[in-house]
């Protein structure tokens, strides 16, 4: 039986952060013993925005810049992008959360100083659709041996499952899906596979989509912070159902239902709540 080892990297952000307390300073060398003071501006048009729309904020300094650091949750997790040099860049940024968000960035120039800087954001729910709920009726294998380092006949080698979804945000910049929300693990499938999510609050705006995939936790293997899990759906990355929210804003369906009934099959159903 084949694993399918998938590499997910947890690149968002949610923000909040203040700006920095000190003033590096740096020397110019064409001017002999006169300090030039870094500064780091963010700047957006737009202050009020709904979850998931992107908004685009320039960051500019006075100063080359080595790498810019972009987080939306307070550094929690970040991208980072490499300047080589250059003094400005524009952030593409979106928010998940309703409420007060920051995005803060950590400026490290040429000459090593870093400044911390925040931009805080009003955002609104708008008009996105809810994930309330999980169900997997069944994947690929589902009563055979995931763990095959058990003896035969022990249940520990039936799959400890959990289900992935992912969501491609635009502060994301390695064309995968960053994690939206991981589930907790039945071990053993051994109770219903349903993961109730109602009260998690999560939002997804009308015009992304939702890659879910279903996942066989190996104890000691399955490292959240590295993102490494093993797919139980045979086919990994390119065959997992993804759920693009604009197919159907105009159903609103309550429920959608993923079924892939081929040999790597899957059998999944979400449970929606389409906000007004
Ligand atoms: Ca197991
Ligand atoms: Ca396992």
């Amino acid at each position: 039986m084949l694993k399918k080892t998938l590499l997910y990297f947890v690149l968002l952000a949610f923000f909040s952060c203040s700006s920095t307390d000190e003033e590096p300073v740096v020397m110019n060398n064409n001017d002999d013993e006169t300090p030039i003071v870094p500064n780091v501006s963010l700047i957006s048009d737009i202050g009020s925005i709904v979850i998931d729309e992107e908004v685009m904020v320039m960051l500019s300094s006075n100063l080359p810049i080595e790498t810019v650091e972009v987080s939306s949750n307070n550094f929690e997790t970040s991208s980072i992008f490499n300047l080589a040099g250059n003094t400005e860049r524009e952030i593409c940024i979106s928010f998940r959360e309703i409420g007060n968000n920051n995005v803060s960035t950590r400026t490290q120039f040429t000459s090593g100083e870093t400044i911390v800087s925040s931009l805080n954001f009003n955002v609104s729910i708008g008009t996105p659709v809810k994930i309330n709920g999980i169900r997997v009726y069944s994947f690929f294998n589902i009563n055979e041996t995931w763990d095959n380092e058990y003896n035969e006949g022990d249940p520990n080698r039936l799959a400890d499952v959990l289900v992935l979804l992912g969501k491609e945000d635009c502060s994301y910049q390695g064309g995968n899906a960053s994690i939206l929300h991981l589930t907790s693990i039945v071990e053993n499938v051994s109770e219903e596979l349903f993961w109730d999510l109602s009260s998690l609050n999560i939002y997804v705006g009308i015009d992304k989509e939702v890659r879910i995939d279903v996942l066989d936790d190996d104890p000691g293997v399955v490292n959240y912070d590295e993102g490494i899990f093993v797919s139980v759906i045979e086919d990994g990355t390119n065959n997992v159902p993804v759920f693009n929210v604009s197919d159907y804003s105009s159903e609103r369906p309550e429920s959608i239902r993923f079924t892939e009934n081929q040999e790597n099959g899957y059998d999944i159903e979400i449970y929606l709540e389409w906000i007004e």
